[in-house]
């Protein structure tokens, strides 16, 4: 530890700590721009300036180490003139479009510019004109939002391991950009969404779908149907103001009648699903001889990013479509059929945590009975865009239940948005299902937590499967490399791409730090708690659906509808 002042206060640090940590530590606020907490630091920015004795100059305190002795001042004349100047030029070129802008509200930049109280702007220079990126269902890139601040780099480099973006250019002409200025469809984007999370302000945002879903459903002659994924109901409430980790499921369905959907399901029923399916595939794959270790496939980010990065491993993946796609493809064919409903009368949507649901639905394969399982996803940011717009009182809503029966299921379903839930879903059903005797004690602690790779050994009957559990990409790749050579000795392996799993997706309200990722997965496991049925295979509607009409897991109608292939 070494001893610092701050504004006079008397502070003992980690030695290790820069001014900023050691400010914010002691409750001082300093503002800054490119610097997040959870990503290297790099002083692109300088809105973090504090003066420290004995320096030359300011100096950015989110690169500044602290040592003994240390004097620091965060609120002098000269600091504030200082950051209010370096506000003023990044306004100076970023459009003021801030009333229109998919951000207004929850803009950093904006934010700031209104704690330093700037109230001009004084410089009318050139501006940056650059075409926007919308080549992709997913995410858009507007560069003349950008401010270079060098988040999306470096949480797409450090956090993801996919390297889609660097600085290009120099000086005036400095812009982020993937490799040759390509639309990021055109490389190795697996649209997971993490640089729009971390994005100060809106120069990348998801696609913005809420327009069509608003015209089907002011049209009598559709039939709207929306999903709506675990982790959405952990987090929408951060969207309409409500503190991180509060449960809002009912109010959410409640919401969704109001906005005009004709049915309100829940994808947890089909995660109950994807657990008959999958988990019947592993005991497959166990018992007679499949490719090992299997791994998970509903996370589309994860998907893209093994079909881009590793497409020797492709047979390692599970065959089953995410929950959101079993969903889909149930709509458009059992459901169609027993409300008697023509299929191409029913429009399916999905609210997800996540951006690249929006890639997965638009993907040519999705498809069943000649139509796209799900025809729009919304992200819960859209959702919450939707409330607002349509002038709910959302904290005033009454709690009310999913429709039948797709709207019925376990808690098994639910832990799906946290990470570690698939593989804990999947072992309370495999292990059950391979002896054929109750567990003692359906929790599965050891694949729970925000450790970047846990793993597990788990008796299930007489044999012990081993189990690996990653989220990130930048994990996933670790787990990769692994199997590549040979030295990975799974069973089972669950893969995320996003930190903490679905509740940290890409199309989640922001900001999102590791502790709202631990509140949200708190709500999510006391979702599960709150349960009376907590085993996918005890979920009746999915019970009924397989005796009444899909036959068996694995069987030809679920091998046509409920699984699908990859591309290498
Ligand atoms: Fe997820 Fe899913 S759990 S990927 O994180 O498997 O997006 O919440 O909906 O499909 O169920 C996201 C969340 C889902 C799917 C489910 C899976």
């Amino acid at each position: 530890k070494v001893t610092i002042t701050i504004d006079g206060q008397k502070l003992q640090v980690p030695k290790t700590s820069t001014v900023l940590e050691a400010a914010r530590s002691a409750g001082v606020k300093i503002p800054s721009l490119c610097y997040h907490p959870e990503l290297r630091p790099e002083g692109a920015c300088r809105v973090c300036m504090v003066e420290v004795e004995g320096a030359r100059s300011l100096v950015a305190s989110c690169v500044y180490p602290v040592n003994e002795g240390m004097v620091v001042r965060t609120n002098t004349p000269a600091v504030r003139e200082g950051r209010k100047m370096v506000v003023e030029l990044l306004l100076a070129n970023h459009p003021q479009d801030c009333l229109s802008c998919q951000r207004n509200l929850n803009c950093e930049l904006q934010s700031i510019a209104g704690d330093l109280g700037l109230r001009q702007v004084r410089f009318d220079g050139e501006k940056k004109h650059y075409p926007l990126d919308d080549s992709n269902p997913s995410l858009v890139r507007d560069q003349s939002k950008c401010i270079l601040c060098g988040r999306c780099i470096r949480a797409c480099s450090e956090r993801q391991g996919v390297h889609v973006y660097s600085f290009v250019n120099r000086g005036f002409d400095t812009t982020v950009s993937p490799a040759f200025n390509q639309g990021l469809h055109q490389v190795a984007c697996t649209f997971c969404g993490q640089c729009a999370a971390v994005c100060p302000t809106g120069a990348i945002v998801e696609r913005d779908n809420t327009a069509e879903v608003w015209k089907v459903l002011s049209d009598p002659q559709k039939h709207v149907v929306v999903q709506t994924a675990p982790a959405v109901r952990v987090a929408l409430g951060e969207a309409l103001g409500l503190d991180a980790g509060q449960i809002v499921t009912g109010k959410m369905v409640a919401a969704l009648r109001r906005l005009g959907f004709d049915k309100v399901f829940d994808t947890d029923f089909s995660a109950d699903l994807t657990i008959m399916e999958e988990g019947s595939e592993f005991i497959e794959r166990l018992t007679k001889g499949g490719k090992l270790p299997m791994i998970t496939s509903c996370s589309p980010g994860w998907v893209n990013f093994i079909e881009l990065m590793y497409p020797d491993l492709l047979e390692h993946l599970s065959t089953a479509k995410s929950p959101q796609q079993m969903f889909g493809a149930l709509v458009k064919t059992y459901y169609a059929e027993k409300s008697g409903i023509s299929p191409a009368g029913i429009v399916s949507v999905s609210i997800m945590p996540c951006t690249a649901k929006k890639a997965e639905a638009a993907r040519t394969e999705m498809k069943s009975n000649g139509h796209q399982d799900v025809d729009y996803v919304l992200t819960t940011r859209e959702l919450g865009r939707m409330i607002r717009e349509a002038g709910l009182d959302f904290n005033a809503l009454p709690s009310e239940e999913y429709d039948a029966p797709l709207g019925i299921s376990t808690g098994a379903g639910v832990i799906f948005g946290a990470t570690g839930g698939v593989m804990e879903a999947a072992l309370r059903t495999v292990a059950e299902t391979v002896t054929g005797k109750a567990l003692p004690d359906i929790e599965f602690h050891n694949v729970r937590g925000l450790t970047g790779i846990r793993e597990a050994v788990v008796p299930v009957g007489d044999s012990k499967v081993k189990v690996a559990v990653a989220h990130t990409l930048g994990n996933a790749r670790m787990l990769m490399e692994k199997i590549r050579a040979g030295v990975a000795d799974y069973h089972f392996i669950e893969i995320m791409a996003c930190p903490g799993g679905c509740i940290g997706g890409g199309g989640q309200p922001a900001p999102i730090s590791q502790e709202v990722r631990q509140q949200r997965i708190n709500a999510i496991y006391q979702c599960d708690q709150a349960m009376t049925l907590r085993k996918s295979h005890e979920n009746p509607a999915v019970r009924e659906l397989y005796d009444t009409w899909l036959g068996k897991p694995l069987g030809e109608k679920s091998h046509k509808l409920l699984h699908t292939h990859y591309h290498p």
